[in-house]
């Protein structure tokens, strides 16, 4: 890889730090974070080097699926605060020198917003076609599947004008209907409202859905169930609408764009993110998410398989070897904390396994997407009680298994490691009741652990994860071979070990990271051609450990960023 060649872009060189708002901090004691919360917590967000922040739907919203469910597009949710908060919030980001990046969520709206009300109220009313109805006395409509309905079907009956409207999430989250020009006409309208206001991006919910087949026909025996979500992102006019979005909005800005991406695979992504299409910046997606999980997130021994992963984020590296640029994830608010899903959070490992992702996060090509409270090495919860659950989707699918009689003890023991809410409980700011997230009693329970794990703890020890974070933060960003450097992978078969170089000119930054509780001696100079005698080591999450060792030689979760 030449620098000299390469398109250099702020979004490329930056990493995002995704605050969920509801979790991040209370200022009024209601038990809901806010803006103002975030608002107060502006300097800790600086300190940690950042550059870009991704705000989940902070818009009006009945909460049905916390936000995701949007009754006004053009308005602050009331629990959070008001348009005032909003505008100074963006404000002390900017003069931060920090992007903000907003939720887009236009697969589906609140079935409380105006555009439903009206459009469930008559057959003939203007905003009619503004969702996806089906006439009952066309018979039942062709079966959908449903993320979040209680019976997994997509489709439900209004009675009011005697048809079913279409719901790929919850039946409160009616699907518009793009394929009506006016109502991409008002989604344009609004997306530009919240550019004037000077934002700086955003992140499309299931953006790859919002083009539907016409007259919604049977699909193929293998896309039943849960496999719909591919033949979902196979709409016949998905890239005609988002072209026509990039036309109508992202050209007139100096913006970023990245897809939530369910459906998107290596063979497909670069129709969405070339850069010759003018549709989108990036995507996200979920292959490494689904190794070893499941339908309803029921997991499997390839839950933690190390080989898989290195497969997956490999052949999606290689996809933007010289069109469109990748992300690279491992938290966020719809999985599990990265530390109990790829790592250990045992006493003995937690700090170092979660050192460890962290170096990964930060040391592979394309943007990191990096979830609040990592940095901390937070865990899962792994609630013991159906009744702790508030995420309507683990709801459902406990409800379904035990209509049919499932496993419902399975189906608790793998929530415990997938669920969703173990990503959303507060973050753990200190000691405090609570862990200072709030002074009333927070929406969903903070995590029994924040005594040993809070930001106030590790803000002055210089060996925690926070100040390791920091570092990373600070590495990357003043090396351009971890940014854009082209990777290799080195032992692709090793169940334990991910190694890789990343090369940029002459300049070439060797990665080790030790995934597993075992002691491992790696011999170098057979792995790659270099002089070792010039190698220093950048980083490494054992540093402060007693004893220094021989290179190549790793402890349990050791990591080590090495210029060679
Ligand atoms: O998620 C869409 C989506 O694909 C998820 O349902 C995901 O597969 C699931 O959460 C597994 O983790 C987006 C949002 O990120 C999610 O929070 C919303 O609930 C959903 O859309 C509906 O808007
Ligand atoms: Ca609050």
């Amino acid at each position: 890889m030449k620098l000299k060649n390469i398109k250099r872009e702020w979004w490329k060189e930056g990493i995002v730090y995704q605050i969920y708002p509801r979790s991040f901090q209370d200022s009024n004691g209601d038990g809901v974070g806010d803006l103002r919360g975030i608002i107060n917590r502006l300097d800790y967000i600086e300190s940690l080097g950042v550059d870009i922040v991704w705000l989940n739907p902070i818009y009006s919203s009945p909460n049905d699926d916390n936000g995701y469910d949007i009754s006004d597009y053009r308005n602050i949710m009331a629990e959070f605060g008001t348009m005032q908060d909003f505008e100074e919030l963006l404000a002390g980001m900017h003069q931060r020198g920090i992007k903000v990046v907003m939720d887009l969520v236009v697969n589906h709206s609140s079935d409380e917003h105006e555009w439903f009300q009206q459009s469930r109220s008559s057959r003939d009313n203007p905003y009619r076609e503004y969702y996806h109805w089906w006439p009952a006395e066309k018979g039942t409509p062709p079966r959908r599947w449903s993320y979040f309905d209680p019976e997994a079907n997509a489709w439900k009956y209004d009675e009011q004008t005697d048809a079913y409207y279409l719901h790929y999430f919850s039946a409160k989250q009616p699907d518009l209907n793009w394929e009506n020009p006016k109502l991409r006409a008002e989604i344009y309208d609004m997306m530009n409202f919240w550019f004037m206001k000077g934002i700086d991006g955003f992140r499309m919910d299931v953006i790859t859905f919002i083009s539907k087949h016409d007259g919604y026909p049977e699909f193929p025996e293998e896309y039943q169930g849960q496999a719909m979500i591919d033949m979902y992102a196979k709409g016949p006019r998905l890239h005609e609408y988002l072209h026509e979005m990039h036309e109508n909005v992202m050209q007139h800005y100096d913006c970023m764009t990245v897809a939530e991406g369910p459906g998107t695979h290596i063979d497909n992504v670069l129709e969405l993110v070339a850069e010759d299409r003018k549709e989108l910046n990036m995507n996200y997606h979920f292959d490494h998410q689904s190794i070893g999980v499941g339908d309803r997130f029921i997991i499997n021994d390839d839950f933690q398989n190390l080989v898989k992963f290195k497969k997956v984020m490999s052949e999606w590296d290689a996809v933007f070897e010289d069109k469109g640029w990748g992300t690279v994830y491992f938290g966020n608010h719809d999985f599990p904390r990265m530390v109990t899903r790829w790592g250990n959070d045992s006493p003995q490992y937690r700090r170092f396994s979660s050192k460890l992702l962290s170096t990964y996060l930060l040391s592979m090509r394309g943007t990191p997407y990096y979830y609040m409270g990592d940095e901390i090495g937070m865990s899962n919860i792994k609630f013991d009680k159906i009744e702790d659950y508030q995420d309507l989707m683990t709801i459902n699918w406990y409800n379904l298994t035990k209509q049919e009689g499932g496993d419902l003890e399975e189906f608790m023991a793998s929530h415990k490691l997938c669920a969703r809410d173990n990503a959303r409980t507060p973050i753990q700011w200190d000691d405090t009741a609570n862990a200072g997230f709030t002074s009333g009693k927070p929406w969903l329970k903070v995590n029994g652990n924040y005594p040993e794990i809070n930001v106030d703890s590790q803000q002055s020890d210089p060996d925690s994860e926070l100040n390791y974070f920091r570092a990373l933060v600070r590495l990357r960003k003043n090396n351009l071979t971890l940014i854009y450097g082209q990777y290799s992978l080195l032992l692709a078969d090793d169940p334990d070990i991910y190694a890789y170089t990343r090369t940029l000119d002459d300049d070439v930054i060797l990665v080790l990271l030790n995934f597993s509780s075992n002691e491992r001696t790696l011999a170098l100079p057979e792995l790659i051609d270099a002089n070792f005698n010039n190698a220093s080591v950048l980083l490494d999450n054992y540093a402060n450990s007693e004893q220094t060792q021989q290179l190549g030689a790793l402890r349990p979760y050791q990591a080590q960023i090495i210029k060679l």
